[in-house]
């Protein structure tokens, strides 16, 4: 291990334990803040300008455009693009006609503007569809702008000096988990029916979301969260889902994992009409058999779900299940866990690389105690595969898409595809906290630190 990412390890360690102590109370957070400024006094000595070119690092991958700094003076910029990413992407500010060749997967290019006025200028990927899966974003040109020089000073060879780049991380870090607007999975109440129904009441409707500290997206929402709220029932329960469409176009439901008659599947137009904007659909099944399944639109469904229409349904009683299936692999000895979390993952549309619909360090930590588990459904809604990764325990998985597994392993690196659900137990064996990130590290880093797909499970 190089020095450079043992010295992070070891901050990522002690801002953890500062969260815990900030969990306590208020004033140890404080302390905690000024010993870390403290720490990095260095950062005063970060690189400015010093005339020429502003250099603007910038970091395409799927699917978003990372701009270092993405404030600038007018000028001069030069923009060192690379593509982080797994397939081909180019870099293009439409507006002022200049843009990158297409460029290969670990390919860059360096692409010079000159005489930029103050104002917002547009970028954006150009492969057909990466812009409206988030690969855009806006260069803020401002009179006064802090410029990083292109013949900057840092003896790192680097464009941003280090002290720059562990303050930036350190300030990120720090206000994790950062409070934001709205929660996703919360758990859906029922009413019963006078035939014997568990029903449960959807509404699909665009709500701003807030993604990030401050940054507001147009989420497409069931009941105003997302992901969507978390159904429970039992296996023979009969259950009836309302969904009443408030969206600007027309959406369907699929129960994906879920066994339904055909005539409940959601796919339009087999199986029904699209419910229009105003209408409404009702959806009606037995829950047969034990199922880790998700619900979520099939209309439009490459904008609508990674927009937010998604959630966990989830049929029987799985903090038993996942445990008698771990039973004697596991040092949990009351044959129960502790608690039952959903994990869905998502990388695409208005909401972008998030876990549970937020993105570090906005995420939501989980906290377990020595000897306890918890039960961890990952879904992917998204486009892509994430290997999930927590530092420690490792995970014993259970069950693939609800179904238990006849040989449960061990696993503490796991693929989950798009439309996978896999079931986990993790028992805490050592106190501490420990990260928890997808590990395609462009989906958990960038150059200002932490970002997207991270979180933490704080051991006591
Ligand atoms: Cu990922």
């Amino acid at each position: 291990m190089n020095t450079a990412s043992a010295d992070k390890e070891t901050f990522f360690t002690k801002m953890a334990l500062g969260l815990m102590l900030a969990a306590i109370t208020v004033s140890s957070l404080v302390l905690g803040v000024v010993a870390v400024v403290a720490m990095n006094d260095g950062s005063e000595s970060a690189a400015g300008a010093t005339g020429g070119a502003t250099v603007v690092q910038v970091h395409l991958t799927e699917f978003a455009i990372s701009m270092v700094p993405d404030t600038v003076p007018p000028g001069d910029v030069v923009f060192q693009v690379m593509n982080h990413g797994s397939v081909e992407h180019n870099f293009s500010l439409p507006s002022l006609n200049a843009k990158t060749a297409m460029l290969k997967p670990g390919a860059g290019e360096d692409l010079t503007v000159s005489g930029l006025e103050a104002g917002d200028v547009g970028v954006l990927c150009e492969v057909p569809g990466h812009d409206a899966a988030g690969m855009k974003g806006t260069l803020h040109v401002v009179d006064g702008a802090i410029a990083a020089s292109a013949s900057g000073d840092s003896s790192s060879g680097s464009t941003m000096a280090w002290q720059q780049m562990d303050k930036m991380m350190a300030d990120v870090a720090l206000k994790f988990p950062a409070k934001t607007q709205g929660t996703g999975n919360e758990e859906l109440e029922y009413t019963m029916s006078a035939d014997g129904y568990k029903v449960f009441n959807l509404v699909a409707k665009v709500i701003p979301w807030e993604v990030e500290p401050g940054k507001f997206v147009d989420g497409w929402s069931y009941n105003g969260l997302i992901p969507g709220p978390v159904i429970h029932v039992n296996v023979g329960d009969k259950v009836r889902m309302v969904l009443k469409n408030e969206l600007p176009e027309s959406t369907s439901l699929h129960l994906h994992g879920i066994r339904v008659p055909n005539a409940m599947d959601g796919v339009d137009p087999y199986t029904q009409k699209p419910i229009i904007p105003g209408g409404e659909f009702t959806y009606e099944f037995t829950a047969l058999e034990p199922s880790v399944g998700m619900y979520h639109s099939h209309h439009d469904a490459q904008v609508q779900v990674p927009n937010g229409l998604a959630g966990a349904l989830i049929i029987g009683d799985w903090k038993t299940l996942a445990m008698s299936a771990a039973r004697g692999r596991v040092k949990d000895t009351d044959g129960i866990a502790e608690q039952e979390n959903m994990m869905v993952l998502n990388d695409s549309g208005t909401i972008g690389l998030s876990l549970n619909g937020k993105s570090f360090p906005a995420t939501t930590p989980f906290a377990l105690k020595v000897g306890e588990s918890m039960v961890v459904h990952y879904f992917n809604e998204g486009n892509m595969t994430h290997p999930m990764h927590l530092h420690q325990p490792s995970g014993l998985v259970v069950a693939h898409d609800g179904k238990l597994l006849e040989t449960p392993f061990w696993a503490d690196t796991l693929n989950v595809a798009p439309g996978e659900r896999w079931t986990v137990v993790y028992t805490a064996l050592d106190a501490g906290v420990w990260a928890w990130h997808c590990h395609i590290l462009t989906h958990a880093e960038t150059p200002e630190g932490m970002r997207y797909m991270v979180t933490a499970l704080i051991v006591s």
